[in-house]
């Protein structure tokens, strides 16, 4: 049984076993940056096309960040397998890194978490004392709530056989600056030797802050808000992206006014919200709040506001093609991204998806570009479109997510190929003033557009 100075120990000493279920956008660089910091490491997962790519030292996630990172086959102390079952034994703490979707009527989806906890309990040695660590996003309670009936089915008992505790992942796919091994973390756990022995331990993985805050409940709090609050800020900004222009007032000319004030957060009105994370885990705080019978007026409304701007951009593309002698069912729109974020590839909750689908129910075609995507990760009716510099004959370009190779793209060029040179800014990041010099009718979200 593993005491709690065994465990600083092998801490200390580097040789404390990791497992980490779940080798996606944050797992498997969480398996990694425990890896280079000196420890032996298992990767479970179940997909087995994931497990072939990461043995053949191939990235299988969307984050191009992870490219650079992977291990070699043959790696010392890198063992990756499709099962739990194998690896768990071999493991002192295990990290539990697997999806926590919403289904389709908008609530949790905890099955991922309830199926990895299983399949690593039922193999755990008893009296091992092996620690389990939960790290993807969820409600206040579900760790104890989805893991204790198992364990307790199982006949395993917290204290002698394994040890539960919660540590959000606060990764950023795209963004290198705020990798595993630069965000702080924090740690929920109800027996506090096993909380500061886990700050011990991420504290090898990061250099940045790392601290144990009490019970499962606190830290699983903390994450979810994060988001949350990340949601709702969006939310004001794309309400303000609707209500300006129609006080002919361009929204970014006045969140560059109200920015020069000391204490105001400026977030950038868009086509929409999507991702893994922050469409989706306001649901989880929605459930547990309507648990204990106390609505979230404001996480709901903020979740409406940013589920309709795709929408509400749709119907102003209907506009303003028709404004300029385009209807709907003649109509040709190519979208200038698809993933839900720039440097990423990832469909995800991407607006681009209910952008496409209202146009599509319009009777417009929709043709989209995005070098970050395969063609087969674009939904079925979108033609794909995979050389921009040949795109012809179309009414509106729609600029649906910021990545780089969309901000270079001969613009001059596409705009002499265009049917009609209509350009929708659906992120405020190019120069619409060169634009329009160039030829374009420039549009963007939150800009008064005359109609
Ligand atoms: N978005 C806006 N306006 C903004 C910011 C984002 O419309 O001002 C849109 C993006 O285009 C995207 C969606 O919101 O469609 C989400 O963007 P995001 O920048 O929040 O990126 P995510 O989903 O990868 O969020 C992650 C989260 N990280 C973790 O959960 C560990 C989030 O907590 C981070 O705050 C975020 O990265 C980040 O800071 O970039």
């Amino acid at each position: 049984m593993n005491s709690v100075s065994d465990i600083t120990a092998k801490i200390a000493s580097g040789h404390l076993r990791v497992g980490i279920i779940g080798l996606g956008y944050v797992g498997l660089p969480t398996a990694i940056g425990f890896h280079d910091a000196g420890f032996e490491v298992w990767g479970v997962d179940v997909s087995q096309r994931t497990v072939d790519m990461v043995k053949a030292g191939k990235n299988p996630t969307g984050d191009p960040d992870v490219d650079d990172i992977m291990p070699a086959p043959g790696t010392p102390n890198w063992h990756i397998t499709n099962s739990a079952a194998e690896a768990v034994p071999h493991c002192d703490v295990i990290l539990v890194t697997v999806p926590t979707p919403i289904t389709h009527d908008l609530k949790p989806d905890l099955s991922y978490v309830a199926g990895a906890g299983r399949d690593v309990f039922q193999a755990i040695s008893k009296g091992s004392r092996t620690i389990v660590v939960l790290e993807s996003t969820v409600y206040p309670g579900v760790t104890a709530q989805t893991w204790h009936p198992i364990i307790e089915e199982l006949g395993l008992v917290i204290g002698e056989d394994l040890e539960i505790a919660y540590c959000p992942e606060r990764f950023n796919p795209g963004d290198s600056a705020h990798g595993v091994r630069q965000v702080a973390r924090v740690i929920g756990c109800e027996n506090p030797e096993i909380g500061e022995e886990l700050v011990q331990l991420y504290s090898k993985l990061t250099t940045e802050d790392v601290r144990y805050v009490g019970k499962l409940e606190v830290a699983e709090a903390a994450k979810v808000i994060e988001n949350v609050q990340r949601d709702i800020n969006i939310a004001l900004v794309n309400e303000l992206a609707r209500i300006f222009p129609a006080l002919d007032v361009d929204v970014e000319d006045v969140l560059s006014a109200a920015a020069t004030k000391w204490n105001f957060h400026r977030y950038t009105p868009g086509v929409g919200v999507g991702g893994h994370c922050i469409p989706v885990d306001p649901y989880y705080m929605i459930q547990r709040a309507a648990d204990v019978g106390i609505p979230a007026e404001l996480i709901t409304a903020a979740r409406a506001v940013n589920r309709n701007m795709p929408v509400h951009v749709a119907e102003v593309i209907r506009k303003l093609m028709s404004k300029h002698g385009v209807e709907a069912n003649d109509a040709r729109v190519l979208l200038l991204g698809w993933s839900y974020k720039a440097e990423v590839g990832d469909p995800r909750e991407t607006p681009a998806a209910p952008l496409s689908e209202t146009l599509l129910a319009n009777g417009v075609k929709v043709s989209a570009w995005d070098p970050h995507l395969e063609p087969g990760q674009f939904p079925q009716g979108i033609d794909v479109v995979e050389d921009i510099s040949s795109a012809q004959g179309y009414d509106i370009a729609i600029l649906v997510t910021a990545h780089k190779a969309c901000l270079e793209i001969d613009f001059t060029k596409l705009v002499s190929n265009m049917r009609t040179p209509l350009l929708y800014d659906g992120r405020r990041v190019l120069n619409l003033d060169e634009l329009t010099g160039a030829g374009w009718i420039c549009h963007a979200v939150g800009r008064p557009n005359g109609l």
